[in-house]
């Protein structure tokens, strides 16, 4: 919807008139998300550079009624960060601008950071420092701390470091009624009263606009080592990761899992092939770090599973390390080009992993005889990522409902770490009975009395009175 030229010049008045984006040619890439799938219109796109602005920017929203969407890198995959449609009188509210990075020493093991600086920008600033965060994500490239944050990401390293959430020791954010929150001080005690910053981590925009952030930061691992591994079914994948998890020396950080099919069908599109030989129905990446070389702890825990293991590749530090990664990191860009396939970001209980594979592949070829299910995840996180390719559109919602609810009979989850978003929130009734969702709603008119921000992500609409 085109806004009034007065609130417009009102706008350009707080963030610079070169920050506040109405050409449609330019607008275009904040209004559609990743995978292509979610688009929406905004009136405008607003780029504040600072806090002030941002709380300048919300308070005139709210006092004319028009909606935010707070965007980062714009990375997402469950259409949290796009405009919804053309219903609501929104613009997009891009804290990309918002990027700098304190001093790493200032504050041991902490770093204060802007919410739009990237992950990769950050991952660099420690590294010169001897330091790193506890998460990593293959978007780090694009990925803003901020909607890393905002949708409380977990990535490659959860199972050593824990999601997004566990790293946020401040944050400074412009709730929708314009009031600043910020919690920026840096202790690692403090129990006077809620915690507000939890709240906020995975609200997805929700509850308010991330400004600024304070993180743990993890001492940088000086080796590491990784090893990609066939095996025949996905137990016996958890049972080899829990083994190196269970070894002092070895210091496994990362376990992720591949479908077999998955691999081949992306090293095809790459044209590339798997790094051994043979057709495994799952293969196994993990990696190990730390101060000494993991190698040799990791290929005796290997050799004790060795009648496990159907093929595998070795590499330490270097261009064979990065190599074996890229079967797992390219995934989600390999994909693309063959959909958009449907994702569906699923936990699971770990014992429930494979039998859950096994009926959702039978339950897609009832509904979409032909469609491929590709599967990939955080294996000990019991978090797999469902990439469902050659669903026509009309089938798309048989076959999300079909899977979620598969997903919740084997007592897992609808959103393991992309968040609810506009994908999913018809669904949040599958894990959330009525009670929790009142609350839900109760916590937001709290935080946004007048919903304002990012309407039409996570909540479902209200049932009709
Ligand atoms: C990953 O683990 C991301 O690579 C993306 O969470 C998952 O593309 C996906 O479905
Ligand atoms: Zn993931």
């Amino acid at each position: 919807m085109p806004l009034d030229a007065g609130l417009l010049g009102d706008l350009a008045g707080i963030v610079g008139p070169h920050h506040v984006i109405v050409d449609p040619a330019i607008r275009a890439g904040y209004e559609v998300d990743w995978t292509g799938r979610f688009r929406g219109r905004a009136g405008a796109v607003l780029r504040p550079g600072d806090l002030a602005e941002t709380a300048a920017v919300v308070e005139l929203c709210r006092q004319h009624g028009i909606g935010l969407v707070p965007q980062g890198g714009n990375t997402g995959l469950v259409g949290g960060g796009v405009p919804a449609d053309a219903a609501y009188d929104v613009v997009v509210l891009s804290t990309r601008r918002i990027s700098w990075i304190g001093d790493p020493d200032a504050v041991p093991g902490q770093v204060a950071v802007g919410a739009g600086t990237t992950l990769a920008e950050l991952q660099r600033a420690l590294g010169r420092a001897g330091a790193e965060l506890g998460v990593d994500l293959a978007s780090r490239d694009s990925a803003t701390v901020g909607g890393m944050a905002a949708t409380n990401a977990g990535g490659m390293r959860v199972m050593s470091h824990g999601t997004m959430r566990a790293q946020v020791t401040g944050i400074e954010v412009v709730l929708g009624d314009g009031r600043i929150v910020s919690q920026m001080r840096g202790l690692s005690k403090d129990t006077s009263g809620y915690d507000l910053s939890g709240l906020v981590v995975g609200s997805e925009g929700t509850l308010g606009v991330l400004t600024a952030l304070r993180l743990k930061t993890i001492q940088l691992a000086e080796r590491r080592a990784v090893a990609m591994i066939g095996v025949a079914t996905i137990e016996a994948a958890v049972e080899i990761a829990l083994g190196l998890s269970r070894d002092r020396d070895a210091g496994l950080r990362a376990a992720e899992v591949v479908r077999g099919a998955t691999i081949e069908r992306t090293c095809a599109a790459r044209g590339t092939a798997p790094p051994y030989e043979g057709r495994h129905d799952w293969h196994l990446l993990v990696e190990c770090a730390g101060n000494l070389d993991p190698l040799p702890a990791m290929a005796r825990v290997l050799g004790d599973h060795a009648g496990l293991i159907g093929g595998s590749a070795l590499a330490g530090e270097g261009r064979q390390l990065s190599e074996i990664w890229a079967h797992r990191e390219r995934l989600t860009e390999v994909l693309a080009r063959l959909g958009p396939p449907r994702k569906l970001d699923v936990s699971l209980p770990l014992a429930a992993m494979g039998a859950f594979v096994e009926g959702g592949a039978a339950a897609l070829g009832r509904l979409v005889p032909g469609a491929e299910m590709h599967v990939f995840g955080h294996l000990l996180d019991g978090n797999l990522h469902l990439n469902v390719l050659g669903v026509p559109d009309d089938a798309g919602e048989a076959v999300d409902g079909a899977l979620l609810r598969l997903t919740v009979d084997a007592g897992g989850s609808i959103g393991a770490e992309h968040g609810i978003g506009r994908a999913k929130r018809q669904w949040l009734h599958l894990v959330r009975p009525p009670d929790e969702i009142e609350v839900f709603r109760r916590v937001k008119q709290a935080f946004d009395p007048e919903g304002i921000l990012n309407p039409g992500c996570l909540l479902p609409d209200p049932l009709p009175a």
